[in-house]
């Protein structure tokens, strides 16, 4: 039984629930701990009694303890790696390489933690001195999605104890698993008891319990839409800090002018690997006429070799969906597509394989119009829809319509075009000749419209939401 991480100890939860390997549904990687309400308000107690002290540790004490975590991340890189691939789904190659991301952010919040700024000014009033500084923001509550299982803890908790603050986690329900790793990992790095809190339970109980929770100065959430929105209005409720990463409907254009087999590429990996399981997947492939043809059939050509299996089997190239719901939904998209008379190239078949899991085959639509409600919801699986343009302005048009603004993606060789199309993709991310999935760990992330709401994540961005500014004036 692993148990939660509150105040320096390890508790038994409320109830507790199995963690079930997606790839095989008779492996059972081990009962979770659930905490309920009551519980989740005993981790923000000790993140709350915590956070001076945490406030009050040195630079030194802070990078070391960050540091720490960041090496033992990656020194288990292959071993954790596993645990990922087999609790979430992914191909232990992306487990390991998610690992290392992990790893890595650690590392870049260990020398944050040193890089402290500050501004001192002379004030415009004779004899005052004005000193501008940055301070901890308080107890921060993290609620993290199933995708990232490792990364999105990592660019959120070690921010959050790099400049100061207190931490309660709560990880998705689908993946204690790797929850639980990190937490015994972050048990082990030196900080005082309560600064790091690990509470497993569902949002209905440990998530909701958050949000009301007075002494929880700051949310930060990755998730769906649906749930950003109930996080939004109870932080408004009660002036709490937030920070929201949600969906995304990530357009990739590609012109007849691009290199074929590069938007091939950047569209198959973004569209399909992680099984599409990522907010940066490109859903809308926006294509123009005079590629289009030839686009279609290599798209078709190079999902149709991709190999659908075990996320640890060597060779697997796309792993099984992470869950039966997510299946379900998936399957339901599936058929709207059909219903809206997209033309369906390849795949969206849910197939078996050796051992029972979720697998479905990555799924192309071809001849999509951008106002069907598969070119409009995130579905969050291998599903992409091919949407023609008739030229670059229409491209561009149709990339922007979107409620969503997350990644933007462009495949050219024109200067002249992938120029424009940097200043007028309304995204938070412009993605040139490369997918628009999978990010760097040292630089900001985040959109814009429904996709985000408050200030980026990641990189020295990430000072804008876990610290809070100070302006003293002091007269000598
Ligand atoms: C990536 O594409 O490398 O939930 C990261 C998500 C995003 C992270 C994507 N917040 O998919």
């Amino acid at each position: 039984m692993y148990k939660n991480y509150i105040d320096g100890q390890w508790l038994d939860g409320a109830s507790a629930h199995a963690n079930v390997n997606p790839s095989d549904t008779t492996d059972i990687i081990g009962h979770y701990a659930l905490a309920d309400a009551a519980q989740a308000g005993q981790a923000s107690a000790a993140a709350h009694a915590a956070a001076p002290r945490w406030a009050a540790s040195t630079p030194q004490q802070r990078a070391d303890a960050l540091d720490k975590i960041g090496t033992e991340l990656l020194a288990r890189r292959e071993e954790l790696g596993l645990l990922l691939s087999r609790e979430e789904g992914k191909t232990l190659p992306e487990g390991i390489g998610e690992v290392t991301r992990a790893g890595n952010i650690f590392k870049f919040f260990a020398g944050e933690a040193l890089r402290q700024r500050g501004d001192k000014l002379a004030s415009v009033r004779p004899g005052v001195e004005i000193e501008v500084t940055r301070e901890p923001v308080g107890v921060v509550g993290i609620i993290a999605p199933w995708n990232f299982p490792m990364a999105i803890p990592a660019w959120k908790i070690a921010p959050a104890l790099a400049y100061g603050n207190t931490v309660v986690f709560k990880p998705a329900e689908l993946v204690p698993g790797c929850a639980w790793a990190l937490a015994e990992i972050i048990s082990r790095a030196g900080l005082p008891a309560g600064a790091f809190n690990l509470a497993m339970g569902r949002g209905s109980q440990v998530g909701q319990a958050m949000l009301d929770d007075r002494r929880i100065a700051g949310i930060s959430f990755t998730g769906s839409v649906a749930t950003g929105g109930r996080v939004a209005q109870a932080a408004a409720q009660r002036l709490a800090k937030v920070q929201l990463e949600m969906g995304g409907k990530n357009p990739m254009v590609v012109l007849n002018d691009a290199d074929l087999e590069v938007a091939v590429e950047c569209a198959v990996q973004s569209a399909f690997f992680s099984t599409g399981q990522r907010c940066t997947a490109s859903s809308r492939l926006i294509v123009e006429e005079g590629i289009y043809a030839r686009f279609v059939e290599r798209m078709q050509e190079r999902t149709a070799a991709l190999r659908i299996g075990h996320a640890l089997d060597t060779g697997t190239d796309i792993g099984p969906v992470a869950s039966g719901d997510q299946l379900e939904q998936d399957l339901r998209y599936l058929a709207i597509g059909r219903e809206e008379g997209a033309r369906l190239v390849c795949g969206g078949e849910h197939v078996t394989r050796a051992t029972p899991g979720f697998y479905l085959t990555p799924a192309i639509f071809a001849d999509c119009s951008n106002d069907m409600r598969i070119c409009r919801e995130e579905i969050f699986g291998p599903v992409a829809a091919i949407i023609p343009a008739r030229n670059y302005e229409h491209a561009l048009e149709l990339a922007n319509d979107t409620e969503f603004g997350l990644a933007s993606g462009i495949c050219s060789t024109s200067l002249k075009h992938v120029q424009h199309f940097k200043r007028h993709a309304q995204a938070g991310m412009v993605m040139v000749n490369v997918p628009t999935a999978g990010v760097d760990y040292h630089v900001p992330f985040g959109g814009r419209k429904g996709s985000s709401l408050g200030p980026r994540e990641q990189g020295t961005f990430a000072a804008e939401f876990y610290t809070t500014v100070k302006t003293a004036y002091v007269a000598g």
